[in-house]
């Protein structure tokens, strides 16, 4: 019976997050769907990137939290339109609760959707929000196992940001071995070493969001 129940649930996720695909791709919108547990260092990537990549793109974000609008309020400092969504406890984000969050923006007028999901590393890889691509931030201080212990997420993100990497010194992190277990479950996967906080390898993560929406917005 519970089988049976979680099955209708992703069943309505997808369909839901398909109508959304579309609808982002009709409207040339590139959606980031930005993983990672709690306070891996998300928002503060967000924070980092946002004025830079406002420059050339039109971009809102979509936040979600179980309770509180910290996050957003963050975003919006920056002077970047944000929704906050509240899931009221609940784990992840889903395909419903996004296409509810649209009806306040314009998708005509933006370029770049990036939508910071709950900070958990199991539950929000298993949703589909109809996004283009899956970031996950990885900070250095939760342990290099963490690609092998929860690999799901791992495997669905394009691009994989080690983050935090200011603190490598005063961890037991290897950065190889992390590398080795990320490829192993993700060739294709894009692995960028960045601290936020020092501002170091942030450029790439811009370069890499730069080059997926201007192809994007070439294409037909
Ligand atoms: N040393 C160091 N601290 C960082 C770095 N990036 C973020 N932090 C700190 O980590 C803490 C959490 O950062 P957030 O950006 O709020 O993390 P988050 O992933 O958005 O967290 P949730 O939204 O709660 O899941 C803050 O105190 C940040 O200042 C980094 O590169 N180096
Ligand atoms: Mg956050």
């Amino acid at each position: 019976m519970e089988i049976q129940v979680l099955e209708n649930i992703f069943d309505e996720n997808d369909k839901t997050a398909d109508v959304l695909r579309a609808e982002f791709r009709k409207k040339k919108v590139f959606v980031i769907n930005l993983m990672g547990s709690p306070g891996s260092g998300k928002t503060t990537l967000l924070e980092k990137t946002l004025g830079a990549l406002s420059k050339k793109f039109s971009i809102a974000v979509i936040e979600g939290d179980l309770f509180t609008a910290r996050d957003a309020e963050r975003i919006d400092r920056l002077g970047v339109p944000v929704i906050q969504i509240n899931t009221a406890g609940g784990c992840h984000l889903d395909a419903p609760m996004i296409r509810k969050a649209l009806g306040s923006l314009d998708l005509d007028a933006l370029d770049v959707l990036i939508i910071e999901n709950v900070g958990n590393l199991v539950c929000p890889a298993s949703f589909d929000l109809g996004e283009t691509v899956k970031a996950t931030v990885l900070s250095i201080t939760e342990g290099d196992d963490k690609p092998l212990k929860y690999p799901l997420i791992f495997r669905e993100s394009s691009i994989v940001l080690l983050n935090k990497i200011d603190l490598l010194e005063l961890t037991n992190f290897d950065v190889d071995s992390a590398r080795r277990d990320l490829q192993s479950i993700n060739p294709a996967v894009e692995i960028v070493e960045t601290s936020c906080t020092k501002e170091r390898g942030l450029e790439r993560w811009i370069n890499w969001v730069e080059e997926r929406v201007s192809a994007g917005r070439e294409s037909d």
